[in-house]
């Protein structure tokens, strides 16, 4: 089983629950144990700055499936939620799973790069992990506590 850190992130169609209905599919995956959720945060849009704020939050899961088959998965599940691939960068989704995180691996294929190549500066992502994973470090010994320490939170707050 290895460890897998995947972000969830949603601006369109109800955020809250969109997010909230995504932390139970992941509940559900093959070959999966669920093993903590973080809070829902609200964050402000990084990237077209005309677009609704967004409700951010990670997960912590154990798996037995590939990169590859959980890339799948999770793909599968964006579009179950209504995600539709527009092509604008960074612009506004129904919602976006991330794997930010598989074991200590270092991917770089065509359709996956892990660690998410975005979330050493995403205050959306760093924070969310933290409360979940404190004392978490990257591959290369990266320690997110370091990292969180170069990284403003932009008006991240926990939502409610
Ligand atoms: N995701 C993006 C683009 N911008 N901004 C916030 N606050 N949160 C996100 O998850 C996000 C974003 C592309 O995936
Ligand atoms: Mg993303
Ligand atoms: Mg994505």
């Amino acid at each position: 089983m290895i460890t897998v850190y995947i972000a969830i992130g949603s601006n369109l169609n109800d955020p809250v629950n969109q997010t909230k209905n995504a932390i139970e599919a992941l509940k559900n995956l093959t070959k999966t144990q669920f093993l903590q959720a973080s809070s829902l945060y609200s964050s402000a849009p990084m990237g077209p700055q005309d677009q609704p704020d967004y409700i951010n939050a990670v997960v912590e899961i154990q798996t037995e499936l590939t990169p590859i088959e959980l890339l799948n998965l999770t793909q599968a599940i964006e579009l179950e939620h209504g995600r539709v691939r527009k092509g604008e960068r960074w612009g506004p989704r129904t919602l976006d799973l991330d794997i930010l995180l598989y074991g200590n691996d270092v991917i770089h294929s065509e359709r996956l790069v892990i660690p998410h190549y975005g979330m050493h500066e995403r205050e959306f992502v760093l924070y969310p992990l933290a409360e979940i994973a404190p004392n978490l470090k990257l591959p290369g010994g990266i320690e997110l506590s370091n990292l969180l320490l170069k990284v403003d939170k932009n008006g991240l707050s926990v939502w409610q």
